[in-house]
């Protein structure tokens, strides 16, 4: 079941919409996403057409003004290291109109990009060298906004990893339970209730200095890094619309969150599901390469931010379940449930791995 309001078969005026980019051919649902509904369209060359959530998104001309700034500075950072920057950042195509953006009758907003090609985005891991590569690829991008101006860029989901307010939430949702589930999930709440000491480790240490803010993706599921269908190498980083200013913790830990697990995000068999420490010492392998100027604070808490980032999801995924399945894109009625779940087993998991993963991280870092 989608979410009414989201759904991808929505009967768009696809012909209305293209003709705004001088495009005649239709488009066909493409991706996984949970968020964008997204459409490949085959017309030499191939191009992806999205239409952002407005649910999520309540200030998309934001999100494309973020989108612009970032792959337009990309673009020339690409050129001037002899890049190809039509494969290594996302390109976005302007209207007839000269904007980054359609707004049909209905308000709702489309954005076409160059389809990336000889690469894939993989929606499993296959194997611990992807992560290697994906892991150098989010480094990459965090080391290539280093000097973004940060002020420049809109906050397009206010509070996204403020994993306090994030705990507030899930706390308001339980308590308006909404359609009437709280009943069912009492011991995944509690789950997330004896958690909330969690919550303020990684906020307090921004808040207090400890840790520094950054340019970063917000987003980093391995679906979101386009990898070479040859080599097996990063090509690009997609998924640009939670580029804000953030920790470094969060692009690791929501990396390693997906990343690190041994099945699907919505397995239903929790027996399938374990955090596997080989994918979680390639990941950070990859990372640490080429994230040079990390801090000891920030190395310290990289295995705490897998578990944060893990538990900040699987709380989204129960709160959004309690209130009746309104955020993320779902195809039956449990999905966000079967979701919860299996990132509560890898909380638990790496709970129960924390210091072996300490000993690796100061290990692969030698400091
Ligand atoms: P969502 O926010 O819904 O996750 P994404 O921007 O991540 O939307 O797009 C969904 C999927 O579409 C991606 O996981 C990827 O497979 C594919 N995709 C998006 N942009 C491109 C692109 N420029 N070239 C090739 N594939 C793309
Ligand atoms: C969403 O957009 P997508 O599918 O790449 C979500 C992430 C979650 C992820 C869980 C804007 O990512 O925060 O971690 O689902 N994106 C947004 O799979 O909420
Ligand atoms: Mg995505």
């Amino acid at each position: 079941m989608s979410n009414l309001n989201e759904s991808a078969n929505a009967p768009y005026n696809f012909h209305e919409i293209l003709t705004h980019f001088n495009i005649e051919v239709l488009p066909s649902s493409y991706g996984n996403g949970h968020i964008n509904d997204t459409f490949i369209v085959h017309a030499k060359p191939d191009y992806i057409l999205q239409r952002i959530n407005k649910n999520v998104f309540s200030k998309p001309e934001d999100v494309m003004e973020n989108i612009q700034g970032v792959t337009s500075y990309l673009r020339e950072k690409i050129i001037a290291a002899g890049g190809d920057p039509d494969r290594e950042t996302l390109t976005l195509i302007e209207t007839k109109e000269d904007l980054p953006y359609y707004k049909n009758e209905n308000g709702d907003y489309f954005r076409l990009y160059k389809f990336i090609t000889g690469a894939t985005s993989y929606d499993l891991v296959e194997n611990p060298q992807q992560l290697y590569h994906a892991a150098r690829a989010f480094g990459k991008f965090q080391n290539l906004l280093a000097d973004y101006p940060a002020e420049k860029l809109h906050e397009t989901i206010v509070n996204f990893h403020n994993t306090k307010v994030r705990f507030q939430n899930f706390v308001k949702a339980v308590n308006e339970d909404a359609v009437g589930r709280a009943k069912d999930v009492q011991e995944e709440i509690k789950f997330v209730l004896d958690r909330e000491a969690d919550c303020n480790v990684v906020v307090d240490a921004i808040a207090e200095g400890r840790i520094p803010l950054r340019v970063t993706h917000n987003d980093t599921k391995l679906n979101n890094v386009m990898l070479d269908n040859v080599t097996g190498e990063g090509v690009c980083v997609i998924d640009l619309d939670t580029v804000m200013p953030g920790s470094l913790l969060y692009d690791y830990g929501d990396a390693l969150r997906f990343g690190g697990s041994s099945g699907a995000e919505d397995e239903k068999d929790l027996s399938k599901i374990w955090f596997d420490m080989e994918k979680f010492e390639a990941f950070t392998k990859g990372f640490l390469e080429e994230l040079t100027s990390i801090t000891d604070e920030e190395l310290a808490l990289l295995p705490f931010s897998i578990k944060l980032m893990t538990l900040e999801c699987g709380s989204r995924f129960l709160a959004d379940y309690l209130a009746g399945d309104v955020y993320f894109k779902t195809h039956y009625p449990e999905h966000n449930l079967d979701r919860c779940r299996t990132q509560f087993k890898l909380v638990a998991e790496i709970e129960a791995k924390m210091d072996e993963m300490n000993a690796i991280v100061r290990r692969l870092a030698n400091r």
